[in-house]
């Protein structure tokens, strides 16, 4: 498989559909704030992983957009709410100015409140799947959104800050914080594709393992990457004061521990051959990717 090939044709599928879907307007200017952080870019690889879930399984991911995009808006929201003053206090994501730097921070919360709302608008318009198997796919999104998931390592990144915090710590915070929605993405394509349950065990740990590698590699790029590449300030665990896999391992280690943590996940591929391609390529592309 041409992998780069693969992702641009994933990636116009997804843009394709935000803005079709988006063309409906609501009744204020929140519509406004919504789009502005929707189509600033980013790298849509929670709907381009969930749909590479269901290829693994034998089934095109673009039957499953509405699901896949309703998932890229609540990442979006999340990003818009870690920029706020009251948390990251960022002033640039994806390459432009923060949501609240723009609509200020009242509209910059609500932009958040929208998206998360229609994201599951969205994802119950899935058609040709059978209705239990969309509650199944979209409450394992919702789940891993929630306070057992997203929401819940957000606030243990809050409780976090200013403090050392240990191995085990960091791993809990980011499992949820960062590596749920990949385990939501990669759960809900496993359900919506009908995956058994050792395929949907050995797919769980992969995601797993993707969202601490796709960290890990975060975290490292706070450090040594570059402003304009990101699309956001580097330096800013260092200015929140928060532990992280280069302030726990050093800059190198923490590297190594990135590239052992993504071959452990492809050992959880094999049973699916190559139709996991392109979830192959997700894996390289996390450890590799400049922004
Ligand atoms: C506010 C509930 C709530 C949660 C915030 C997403 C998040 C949780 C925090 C963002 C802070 C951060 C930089 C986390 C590291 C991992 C991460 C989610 C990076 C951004 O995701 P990408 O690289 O972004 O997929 P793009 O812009 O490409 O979509």
């Amino acid at each position: 498989m041409d992998f780069k090939e693969y992702y641009a044709k994933q990636l116009k599928l997804v843009e394709n559909y935000l803005d079709q879907r988006t063309k409906k307007k609501g009744i204020s200017r929140v519509d406004d704030a919504m789009l502005y952080s929707l189509q600033a870019g980013g790298k849509r690889i929670r709907p381009i992983l969930l749909m590479a879930t269901t290829e693994a399984l034998g089934v095109k991911g673009y039957n499953y957009l509405p699901v896949a995009c309703g998932l890229e808006m609540i990442h979006t929201y999340s990003l818009i709410h870690d920029d706020l003053p009251c948390m990251d206090d960022d002033d640039l994501r994806r390459g432009k100015p923060t949501n609240h730097k723009v609509f200020g921070e009242a509209m910059a919360v609500l932009a958040g409140d929208g998206l998360l709302t229609l994201a599951f608008e969205v994802m119950l318009e899935q058609k040709n799947v059978d209705g239990a198997v969309l509650v199944d796919a979209v409450r394992e999104i919702a789940m891993c959104a929630g306070n057992f998931g997203m929401v819940g390592g957000q606030a243990l990144d809050l409780d976090a800050e200013g403090k050392s915090i240990s191995a085990e710590e960091l791993r809990k915070l980011h499992s949820a914080k960062t590596g749920a929605l990949f385990i939501g993405a990669v759960r809900a394509g496993a359900r919506l594709a009908g995956a058994k349950d050792a395929e949907l065990l050995a797919l769980t740990k992969f995601a797993d393992l993707l969202g601490l590698a796709f960290q890990i590699t975060d975290d490292v790029l706070d450090v040594e990457g570059d402003t304009v590449a990101l699309g956001k300030n580097v330096g800013s665990d260092e200015k929140n004061k928060k532990t992280t896999y280069v302030t726990l391992y050093g800059l190198e280690a923490a590297k190594e521990l990135g590239k052992k943590t993504i071959a452990e996940a492809l050992e959880c591929l094999e049973i699916f051959g190559e139709r996991a391609d392109a979830l192959r390529g997700i894996a390289s592309m996390i450890t590799e990717r400049k922004n």
